[in-house]
C-alpha cells in the first residue's frame, strides 16, 4: 500500500454545511472526507484527512507530508489568499501538490483571484463543490503514480 494523500483543509472549513450553504453548499466536512476517502480507495490509495483554523498547525502537517504523504491536496481556504509562510512550507515538498477549492474563486471577489498557494502546486481543482476533492485525490494519486506507461497515440503500431 503507498503512503496515503494527505487532504488538508484550512480555516472555517469545519463550518462546511452548517454556514453560508448558498455559497458552499449543504455537504459536512465529514461527508466530503468520506466521499474523498471512497474515491481515492478505487485508486488505490488511503488518504489522510484534517482540517484546522492554525496557520502553524497546518504548516506542521505541511511538513510532515515530506517524509509521510504519496501526494497533497490542500483546500488552504483563506490561508491561500494570505500565507507566505504556508507557501514557504510547500515550496519544500517534492510530492505532488493539489490545490483544491469548494467554490471558484476566480468568479468571486477580486481578493480571492490570487493565492500563494498556486505558486507551489502542481494543478488546482476549483468550483465544484465536494466534488473538487474527489477530482483533486484523483489527480493526486495519478500524479503520485508517475508518469503512465500506456503508449502515446503516436507510438501506436
Ligand atoms: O471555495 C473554497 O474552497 C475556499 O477555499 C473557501 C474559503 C475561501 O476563503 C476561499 O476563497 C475559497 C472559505 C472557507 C470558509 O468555509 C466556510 C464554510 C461554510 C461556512 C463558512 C465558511
Amino acid at each position: 500500500m503507498p503512503k496515503p494523500i494527505f487532504v488538508l483543509n484550512g480555516p472555517n472549513l469545519n463550518l462546511l454545511g452548517v454556514r453560508e450553504p448558498h455559497i458552499y453548499g449543504t455537504t459536512t466536512l465529514d461527508e466530503v472526507r468520506d466521499r474523498t476517502a471512497a474515491r481515492a480507495q478505487t485508486l488505490g490509495f488511503s488518504i489522510d484527512f484534517r482540517q484546522s483554523n492554525h496557520e502553524g498547525v497546518l504548516i506542521d502537517w505541511v511538513q510532515a507530508a515530506r517524509t509521510d504523504a504519496s501526494a497533497l491536496v490542500i483546500n488552504p481556504a483563506g490561508l491561500g489568499h494570505t500565507s507566505i509562510a504556508l507557501l514557504d512550507a510547500l515550496k519544500a515538498l517534492t510530492i505532488p501538490i493539489v490545490e483544491c477549492h469548494l467554490s471558484n474563486p476566480a468568479a468571486r471577489e477580486s481578493f480571492r483571484r490570487h493565492t500563494y498557494v498556486s505558486l507551489a502546486a502542481t494543478g488546482q481543482v476549483t468550483g465544484f463543490g465536494a466534488v473538487s476533492y474527489e477530482l483533486a485525490v484523483e489527480a493526486a494519486a495519478r500524479l503520485a503514480q508517475g508518469p503512465s506507461t500506456a503508449p502515446s497515440p503516436s507510438q501506436g503500431a
